[in-house]
């Protein structure tokens, strides 16, 4: 690949693609002067493959698609069940899709329907064989029957009649040489069935080299496009093919044998190996998934479409070990059980709920007892050393969109996250406006001083920004108490990064606790101050737990 015609050719083609229906885009790449190859696919996947490697089109193989369903290459998929397969693949793929339409599923009827099914799901063209259904594949067994050539050319014509896209391509194929009957009879039924109405000729052998192709090439003098199909003549060199004046190549199943071989590797070596860790980095990552199928394009329609800002990904702090006696001796403090569910998982949950859907939880202290599913985890192996803010920075890759940062050992009714999730600003924090009450809780931790207290007026929705957070805030100043959870719209966490990379220029990353971080980024943004009146908790001492214990 690579020669400068061909590559005039891919960019002819999807240049043509961009303006034109698939089928004018399958027909233009047929009857350019380039070749044109077409590659094999035979699921939504495999296409998206072909896709993206390059090919101006695709070759939708009866063989692979059969296969792919565990199924001999004889007719035993049924029509409709193949046509369920293309409209996966036409979904997936922008490309012009060639159907492997076998014999047509029966007579000249038979392919009318077909025709105007494959126009309405955006199918470029179809490829019918002068066989007999059901049919055999090519490559098995000698001399198969071929059907008459009056019968088939019918076919032809009923197919050309019913296409309702007019550039709708149809490919007859002929087996005459597969079959033992020669030249003259390929060269015949070729006649027979361009007279037709057949848009291309596909010629096809199944010998090991190229000589009967070439020898009937030559022979039919390009009164309509010839399409090759070199599996058993792969040695060939594709210059003879361009020399000879073919029209498209079809690459007719290697994807399909090439994942064969790959998923038995795989297989067979996780068998052997009871593990993974040998074939994990040599198989696509689940992210390379992710990205094939469009996972992006899908989270930016969630921000769009969605209530609740489905979208947001959330960042919990569990790195600490708490001290709780013999209760963290073993487990982090978020470990804890609370009525059959650790406090962890209670907050995983908490945060599913409200709709976030990614969730990193930051590990520190016994790490390995923190293993919630379903949720990514960092790794803050500097923990015993480190405060929230250092663990937060660890989970820096994780967030860049809307974000949820929450201490992992707080509960809460799900209508705060709500109400934060739905608060207007760009970095939010939930202030229990009952932790300014002198004597309010045993143990008080992140105090603010905000803007304007909280009013309790059900009218009064002005926005409070925040002054300070600190744990030493003296009472007096005290507008509430931080409950360790806040909130970050796209802005607010690039703001957050940022800041989070000063504090690290500073060389204060290992030492800075959460409250100062809000400080710091109220002095520089608008910071919010989302005023809550109880209904939440931390787990600080043995009374906490016992409260949590009733709370949930
Ligand atoms: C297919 O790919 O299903 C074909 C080509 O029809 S061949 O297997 O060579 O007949
Ligand atoms: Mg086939």
């Amino acid at each position: 690949m690579g020669s400068l015609p061909l590559q005039s050719a891919t960019q002819e083609s999807a240049s043509v693609r961009r303006q034109q229906t698939t089928a004018a885009a399958l027909r233009a790449a047929i009857n350019s002067p380039y070749l044109t190859f077409l590659m094999e696919a035979h699921s939504g996947l495999s296409a998206k493959i072909v896709e993206e490697v390059g090919f101006p089109g695709i070759w939708a193989s009866g063989l692979s698609i059969s296969t792919s369903l565990g199924l001999r290459d004889n007719n035993e998929a049924s029509w409709t069940q193949v046509l369920e397969i293309l409209e996966f693949m036409a979904e997936a793929t922008t490309l012009p899709i060639l159907v492997d339409g076998d014999t047509g599923y029966g007579n000249f009827n038979n392919v009318r329907r077909l025709v105007r099914k494959l126009c309405q799901r955006r199918i470029a063209g179809v490829c019918i064989e002068d066989k007999l259904f059901p049919k055999t594949n090519s490559f098995v067994g000698e001399r198969q029957p071929l059907a008459e050539i009056d019968e088939f050319a019918g076919r032809i014509k009923a197919g050309k009649d019913s296409q309702t896209d007019d550039d709708f391509v149809i490919v007859a194929r002929t087996e005459a040489l597969i079959s033992g009957h020669g030249l003259d009879e390929a060269l015949l039924r070729a006649e027979a069935y361009h007279a037709a109405g057949a848009d291309a000729i596909l010629i096809h052998s199944k010998q090991k080299t190229a000589g009967e192709i070439l020898a009937f090439a030559e022979l039919w003098r390009n009164r309509c496009p010839l399409i090759i199909v070199p599996t058993t003549y792969y040695s060939t060199p594709t210059a003879l093919f361009r020399q000879a004046g073919i029209s498209t190549v079809i690459w007719a199943n290697h994807n399909l044998r090439a994942a064969i071989t790959a998923m038995r590797d795989a297989s067979r070596r996780i068998w052997e190996d009871e593990s993974l860790h040998e074939v994990e980095g040599r198989v696509a990552s689940v992210q390379e998934i992710f990205r094939l199928v469009g996972n992006a394009e899908l989270e930016a329609a969630e921000r769009r479409y969605l209530p609740g800002r489905a979208s947001a990904a959330a960042v919990v702090l569990a790195a600490a070990r708490g001290d709780l006696g013999d209760l963290t001796r073993d487990q982090p403090k978020c470990m804890i059980d609370i009525r059959g569910r650790s406090l962890l998982d209670r907050l995983v949950s908490l945060l599913s709920d409200s709709g976030i859907r990614s969730i990193t939880v930051v590990r520190g202290y016994h790490k390995e007892a923190i293993a919630p599913s379903g949720v990514a985890t960092v790794d803050n192996d500097r923990h015993a050393e480190t405060g929230e803010v250092y663990s937060l920075a660890c989970a820096r890759e994780r967030f860049d969109g809307e974000t949820v940062v929450v201490y992992g050992d707080i509960l809460f009714r799900r209508y705060i996250l709500d109400g934060l999730l739905a608060a207007d600003g760009d970095i939010v924090v939930a202030v229990d406006a009952l932790g300014a009450l002198a004597g309010a809780r045993a143990t008080p931790r992140d105090l603010v001083e905000a803007e304007r207290g909280f009013s309790g007026n059900y009218l009064d929705d002005a926005p409070v920004r925040l002054r300070t957070m600190s744990p030493d805030l003296p009472a007096a100043r005290a507008n509430g108490e931080w409950i360790g959870l806040a909130r970050f719209s796209t802005q607010g966490t690039a703001w957050l990064r940022e800041e989070l990379d000063r504090v690290e220029a500073e060389g204060k990353l290992e030492t800075m606790d959460m409250p100062m971080l809000m400080t710091r980024l109220a002095a520089r943004h608008p910071v919010f101050v989302h005023y809550i009146t109880g209904h939440w908790l931390d787990v600080d001492t043995l009374d906490d737990l016992s409260n949590a214990r009733n709370f949930t």
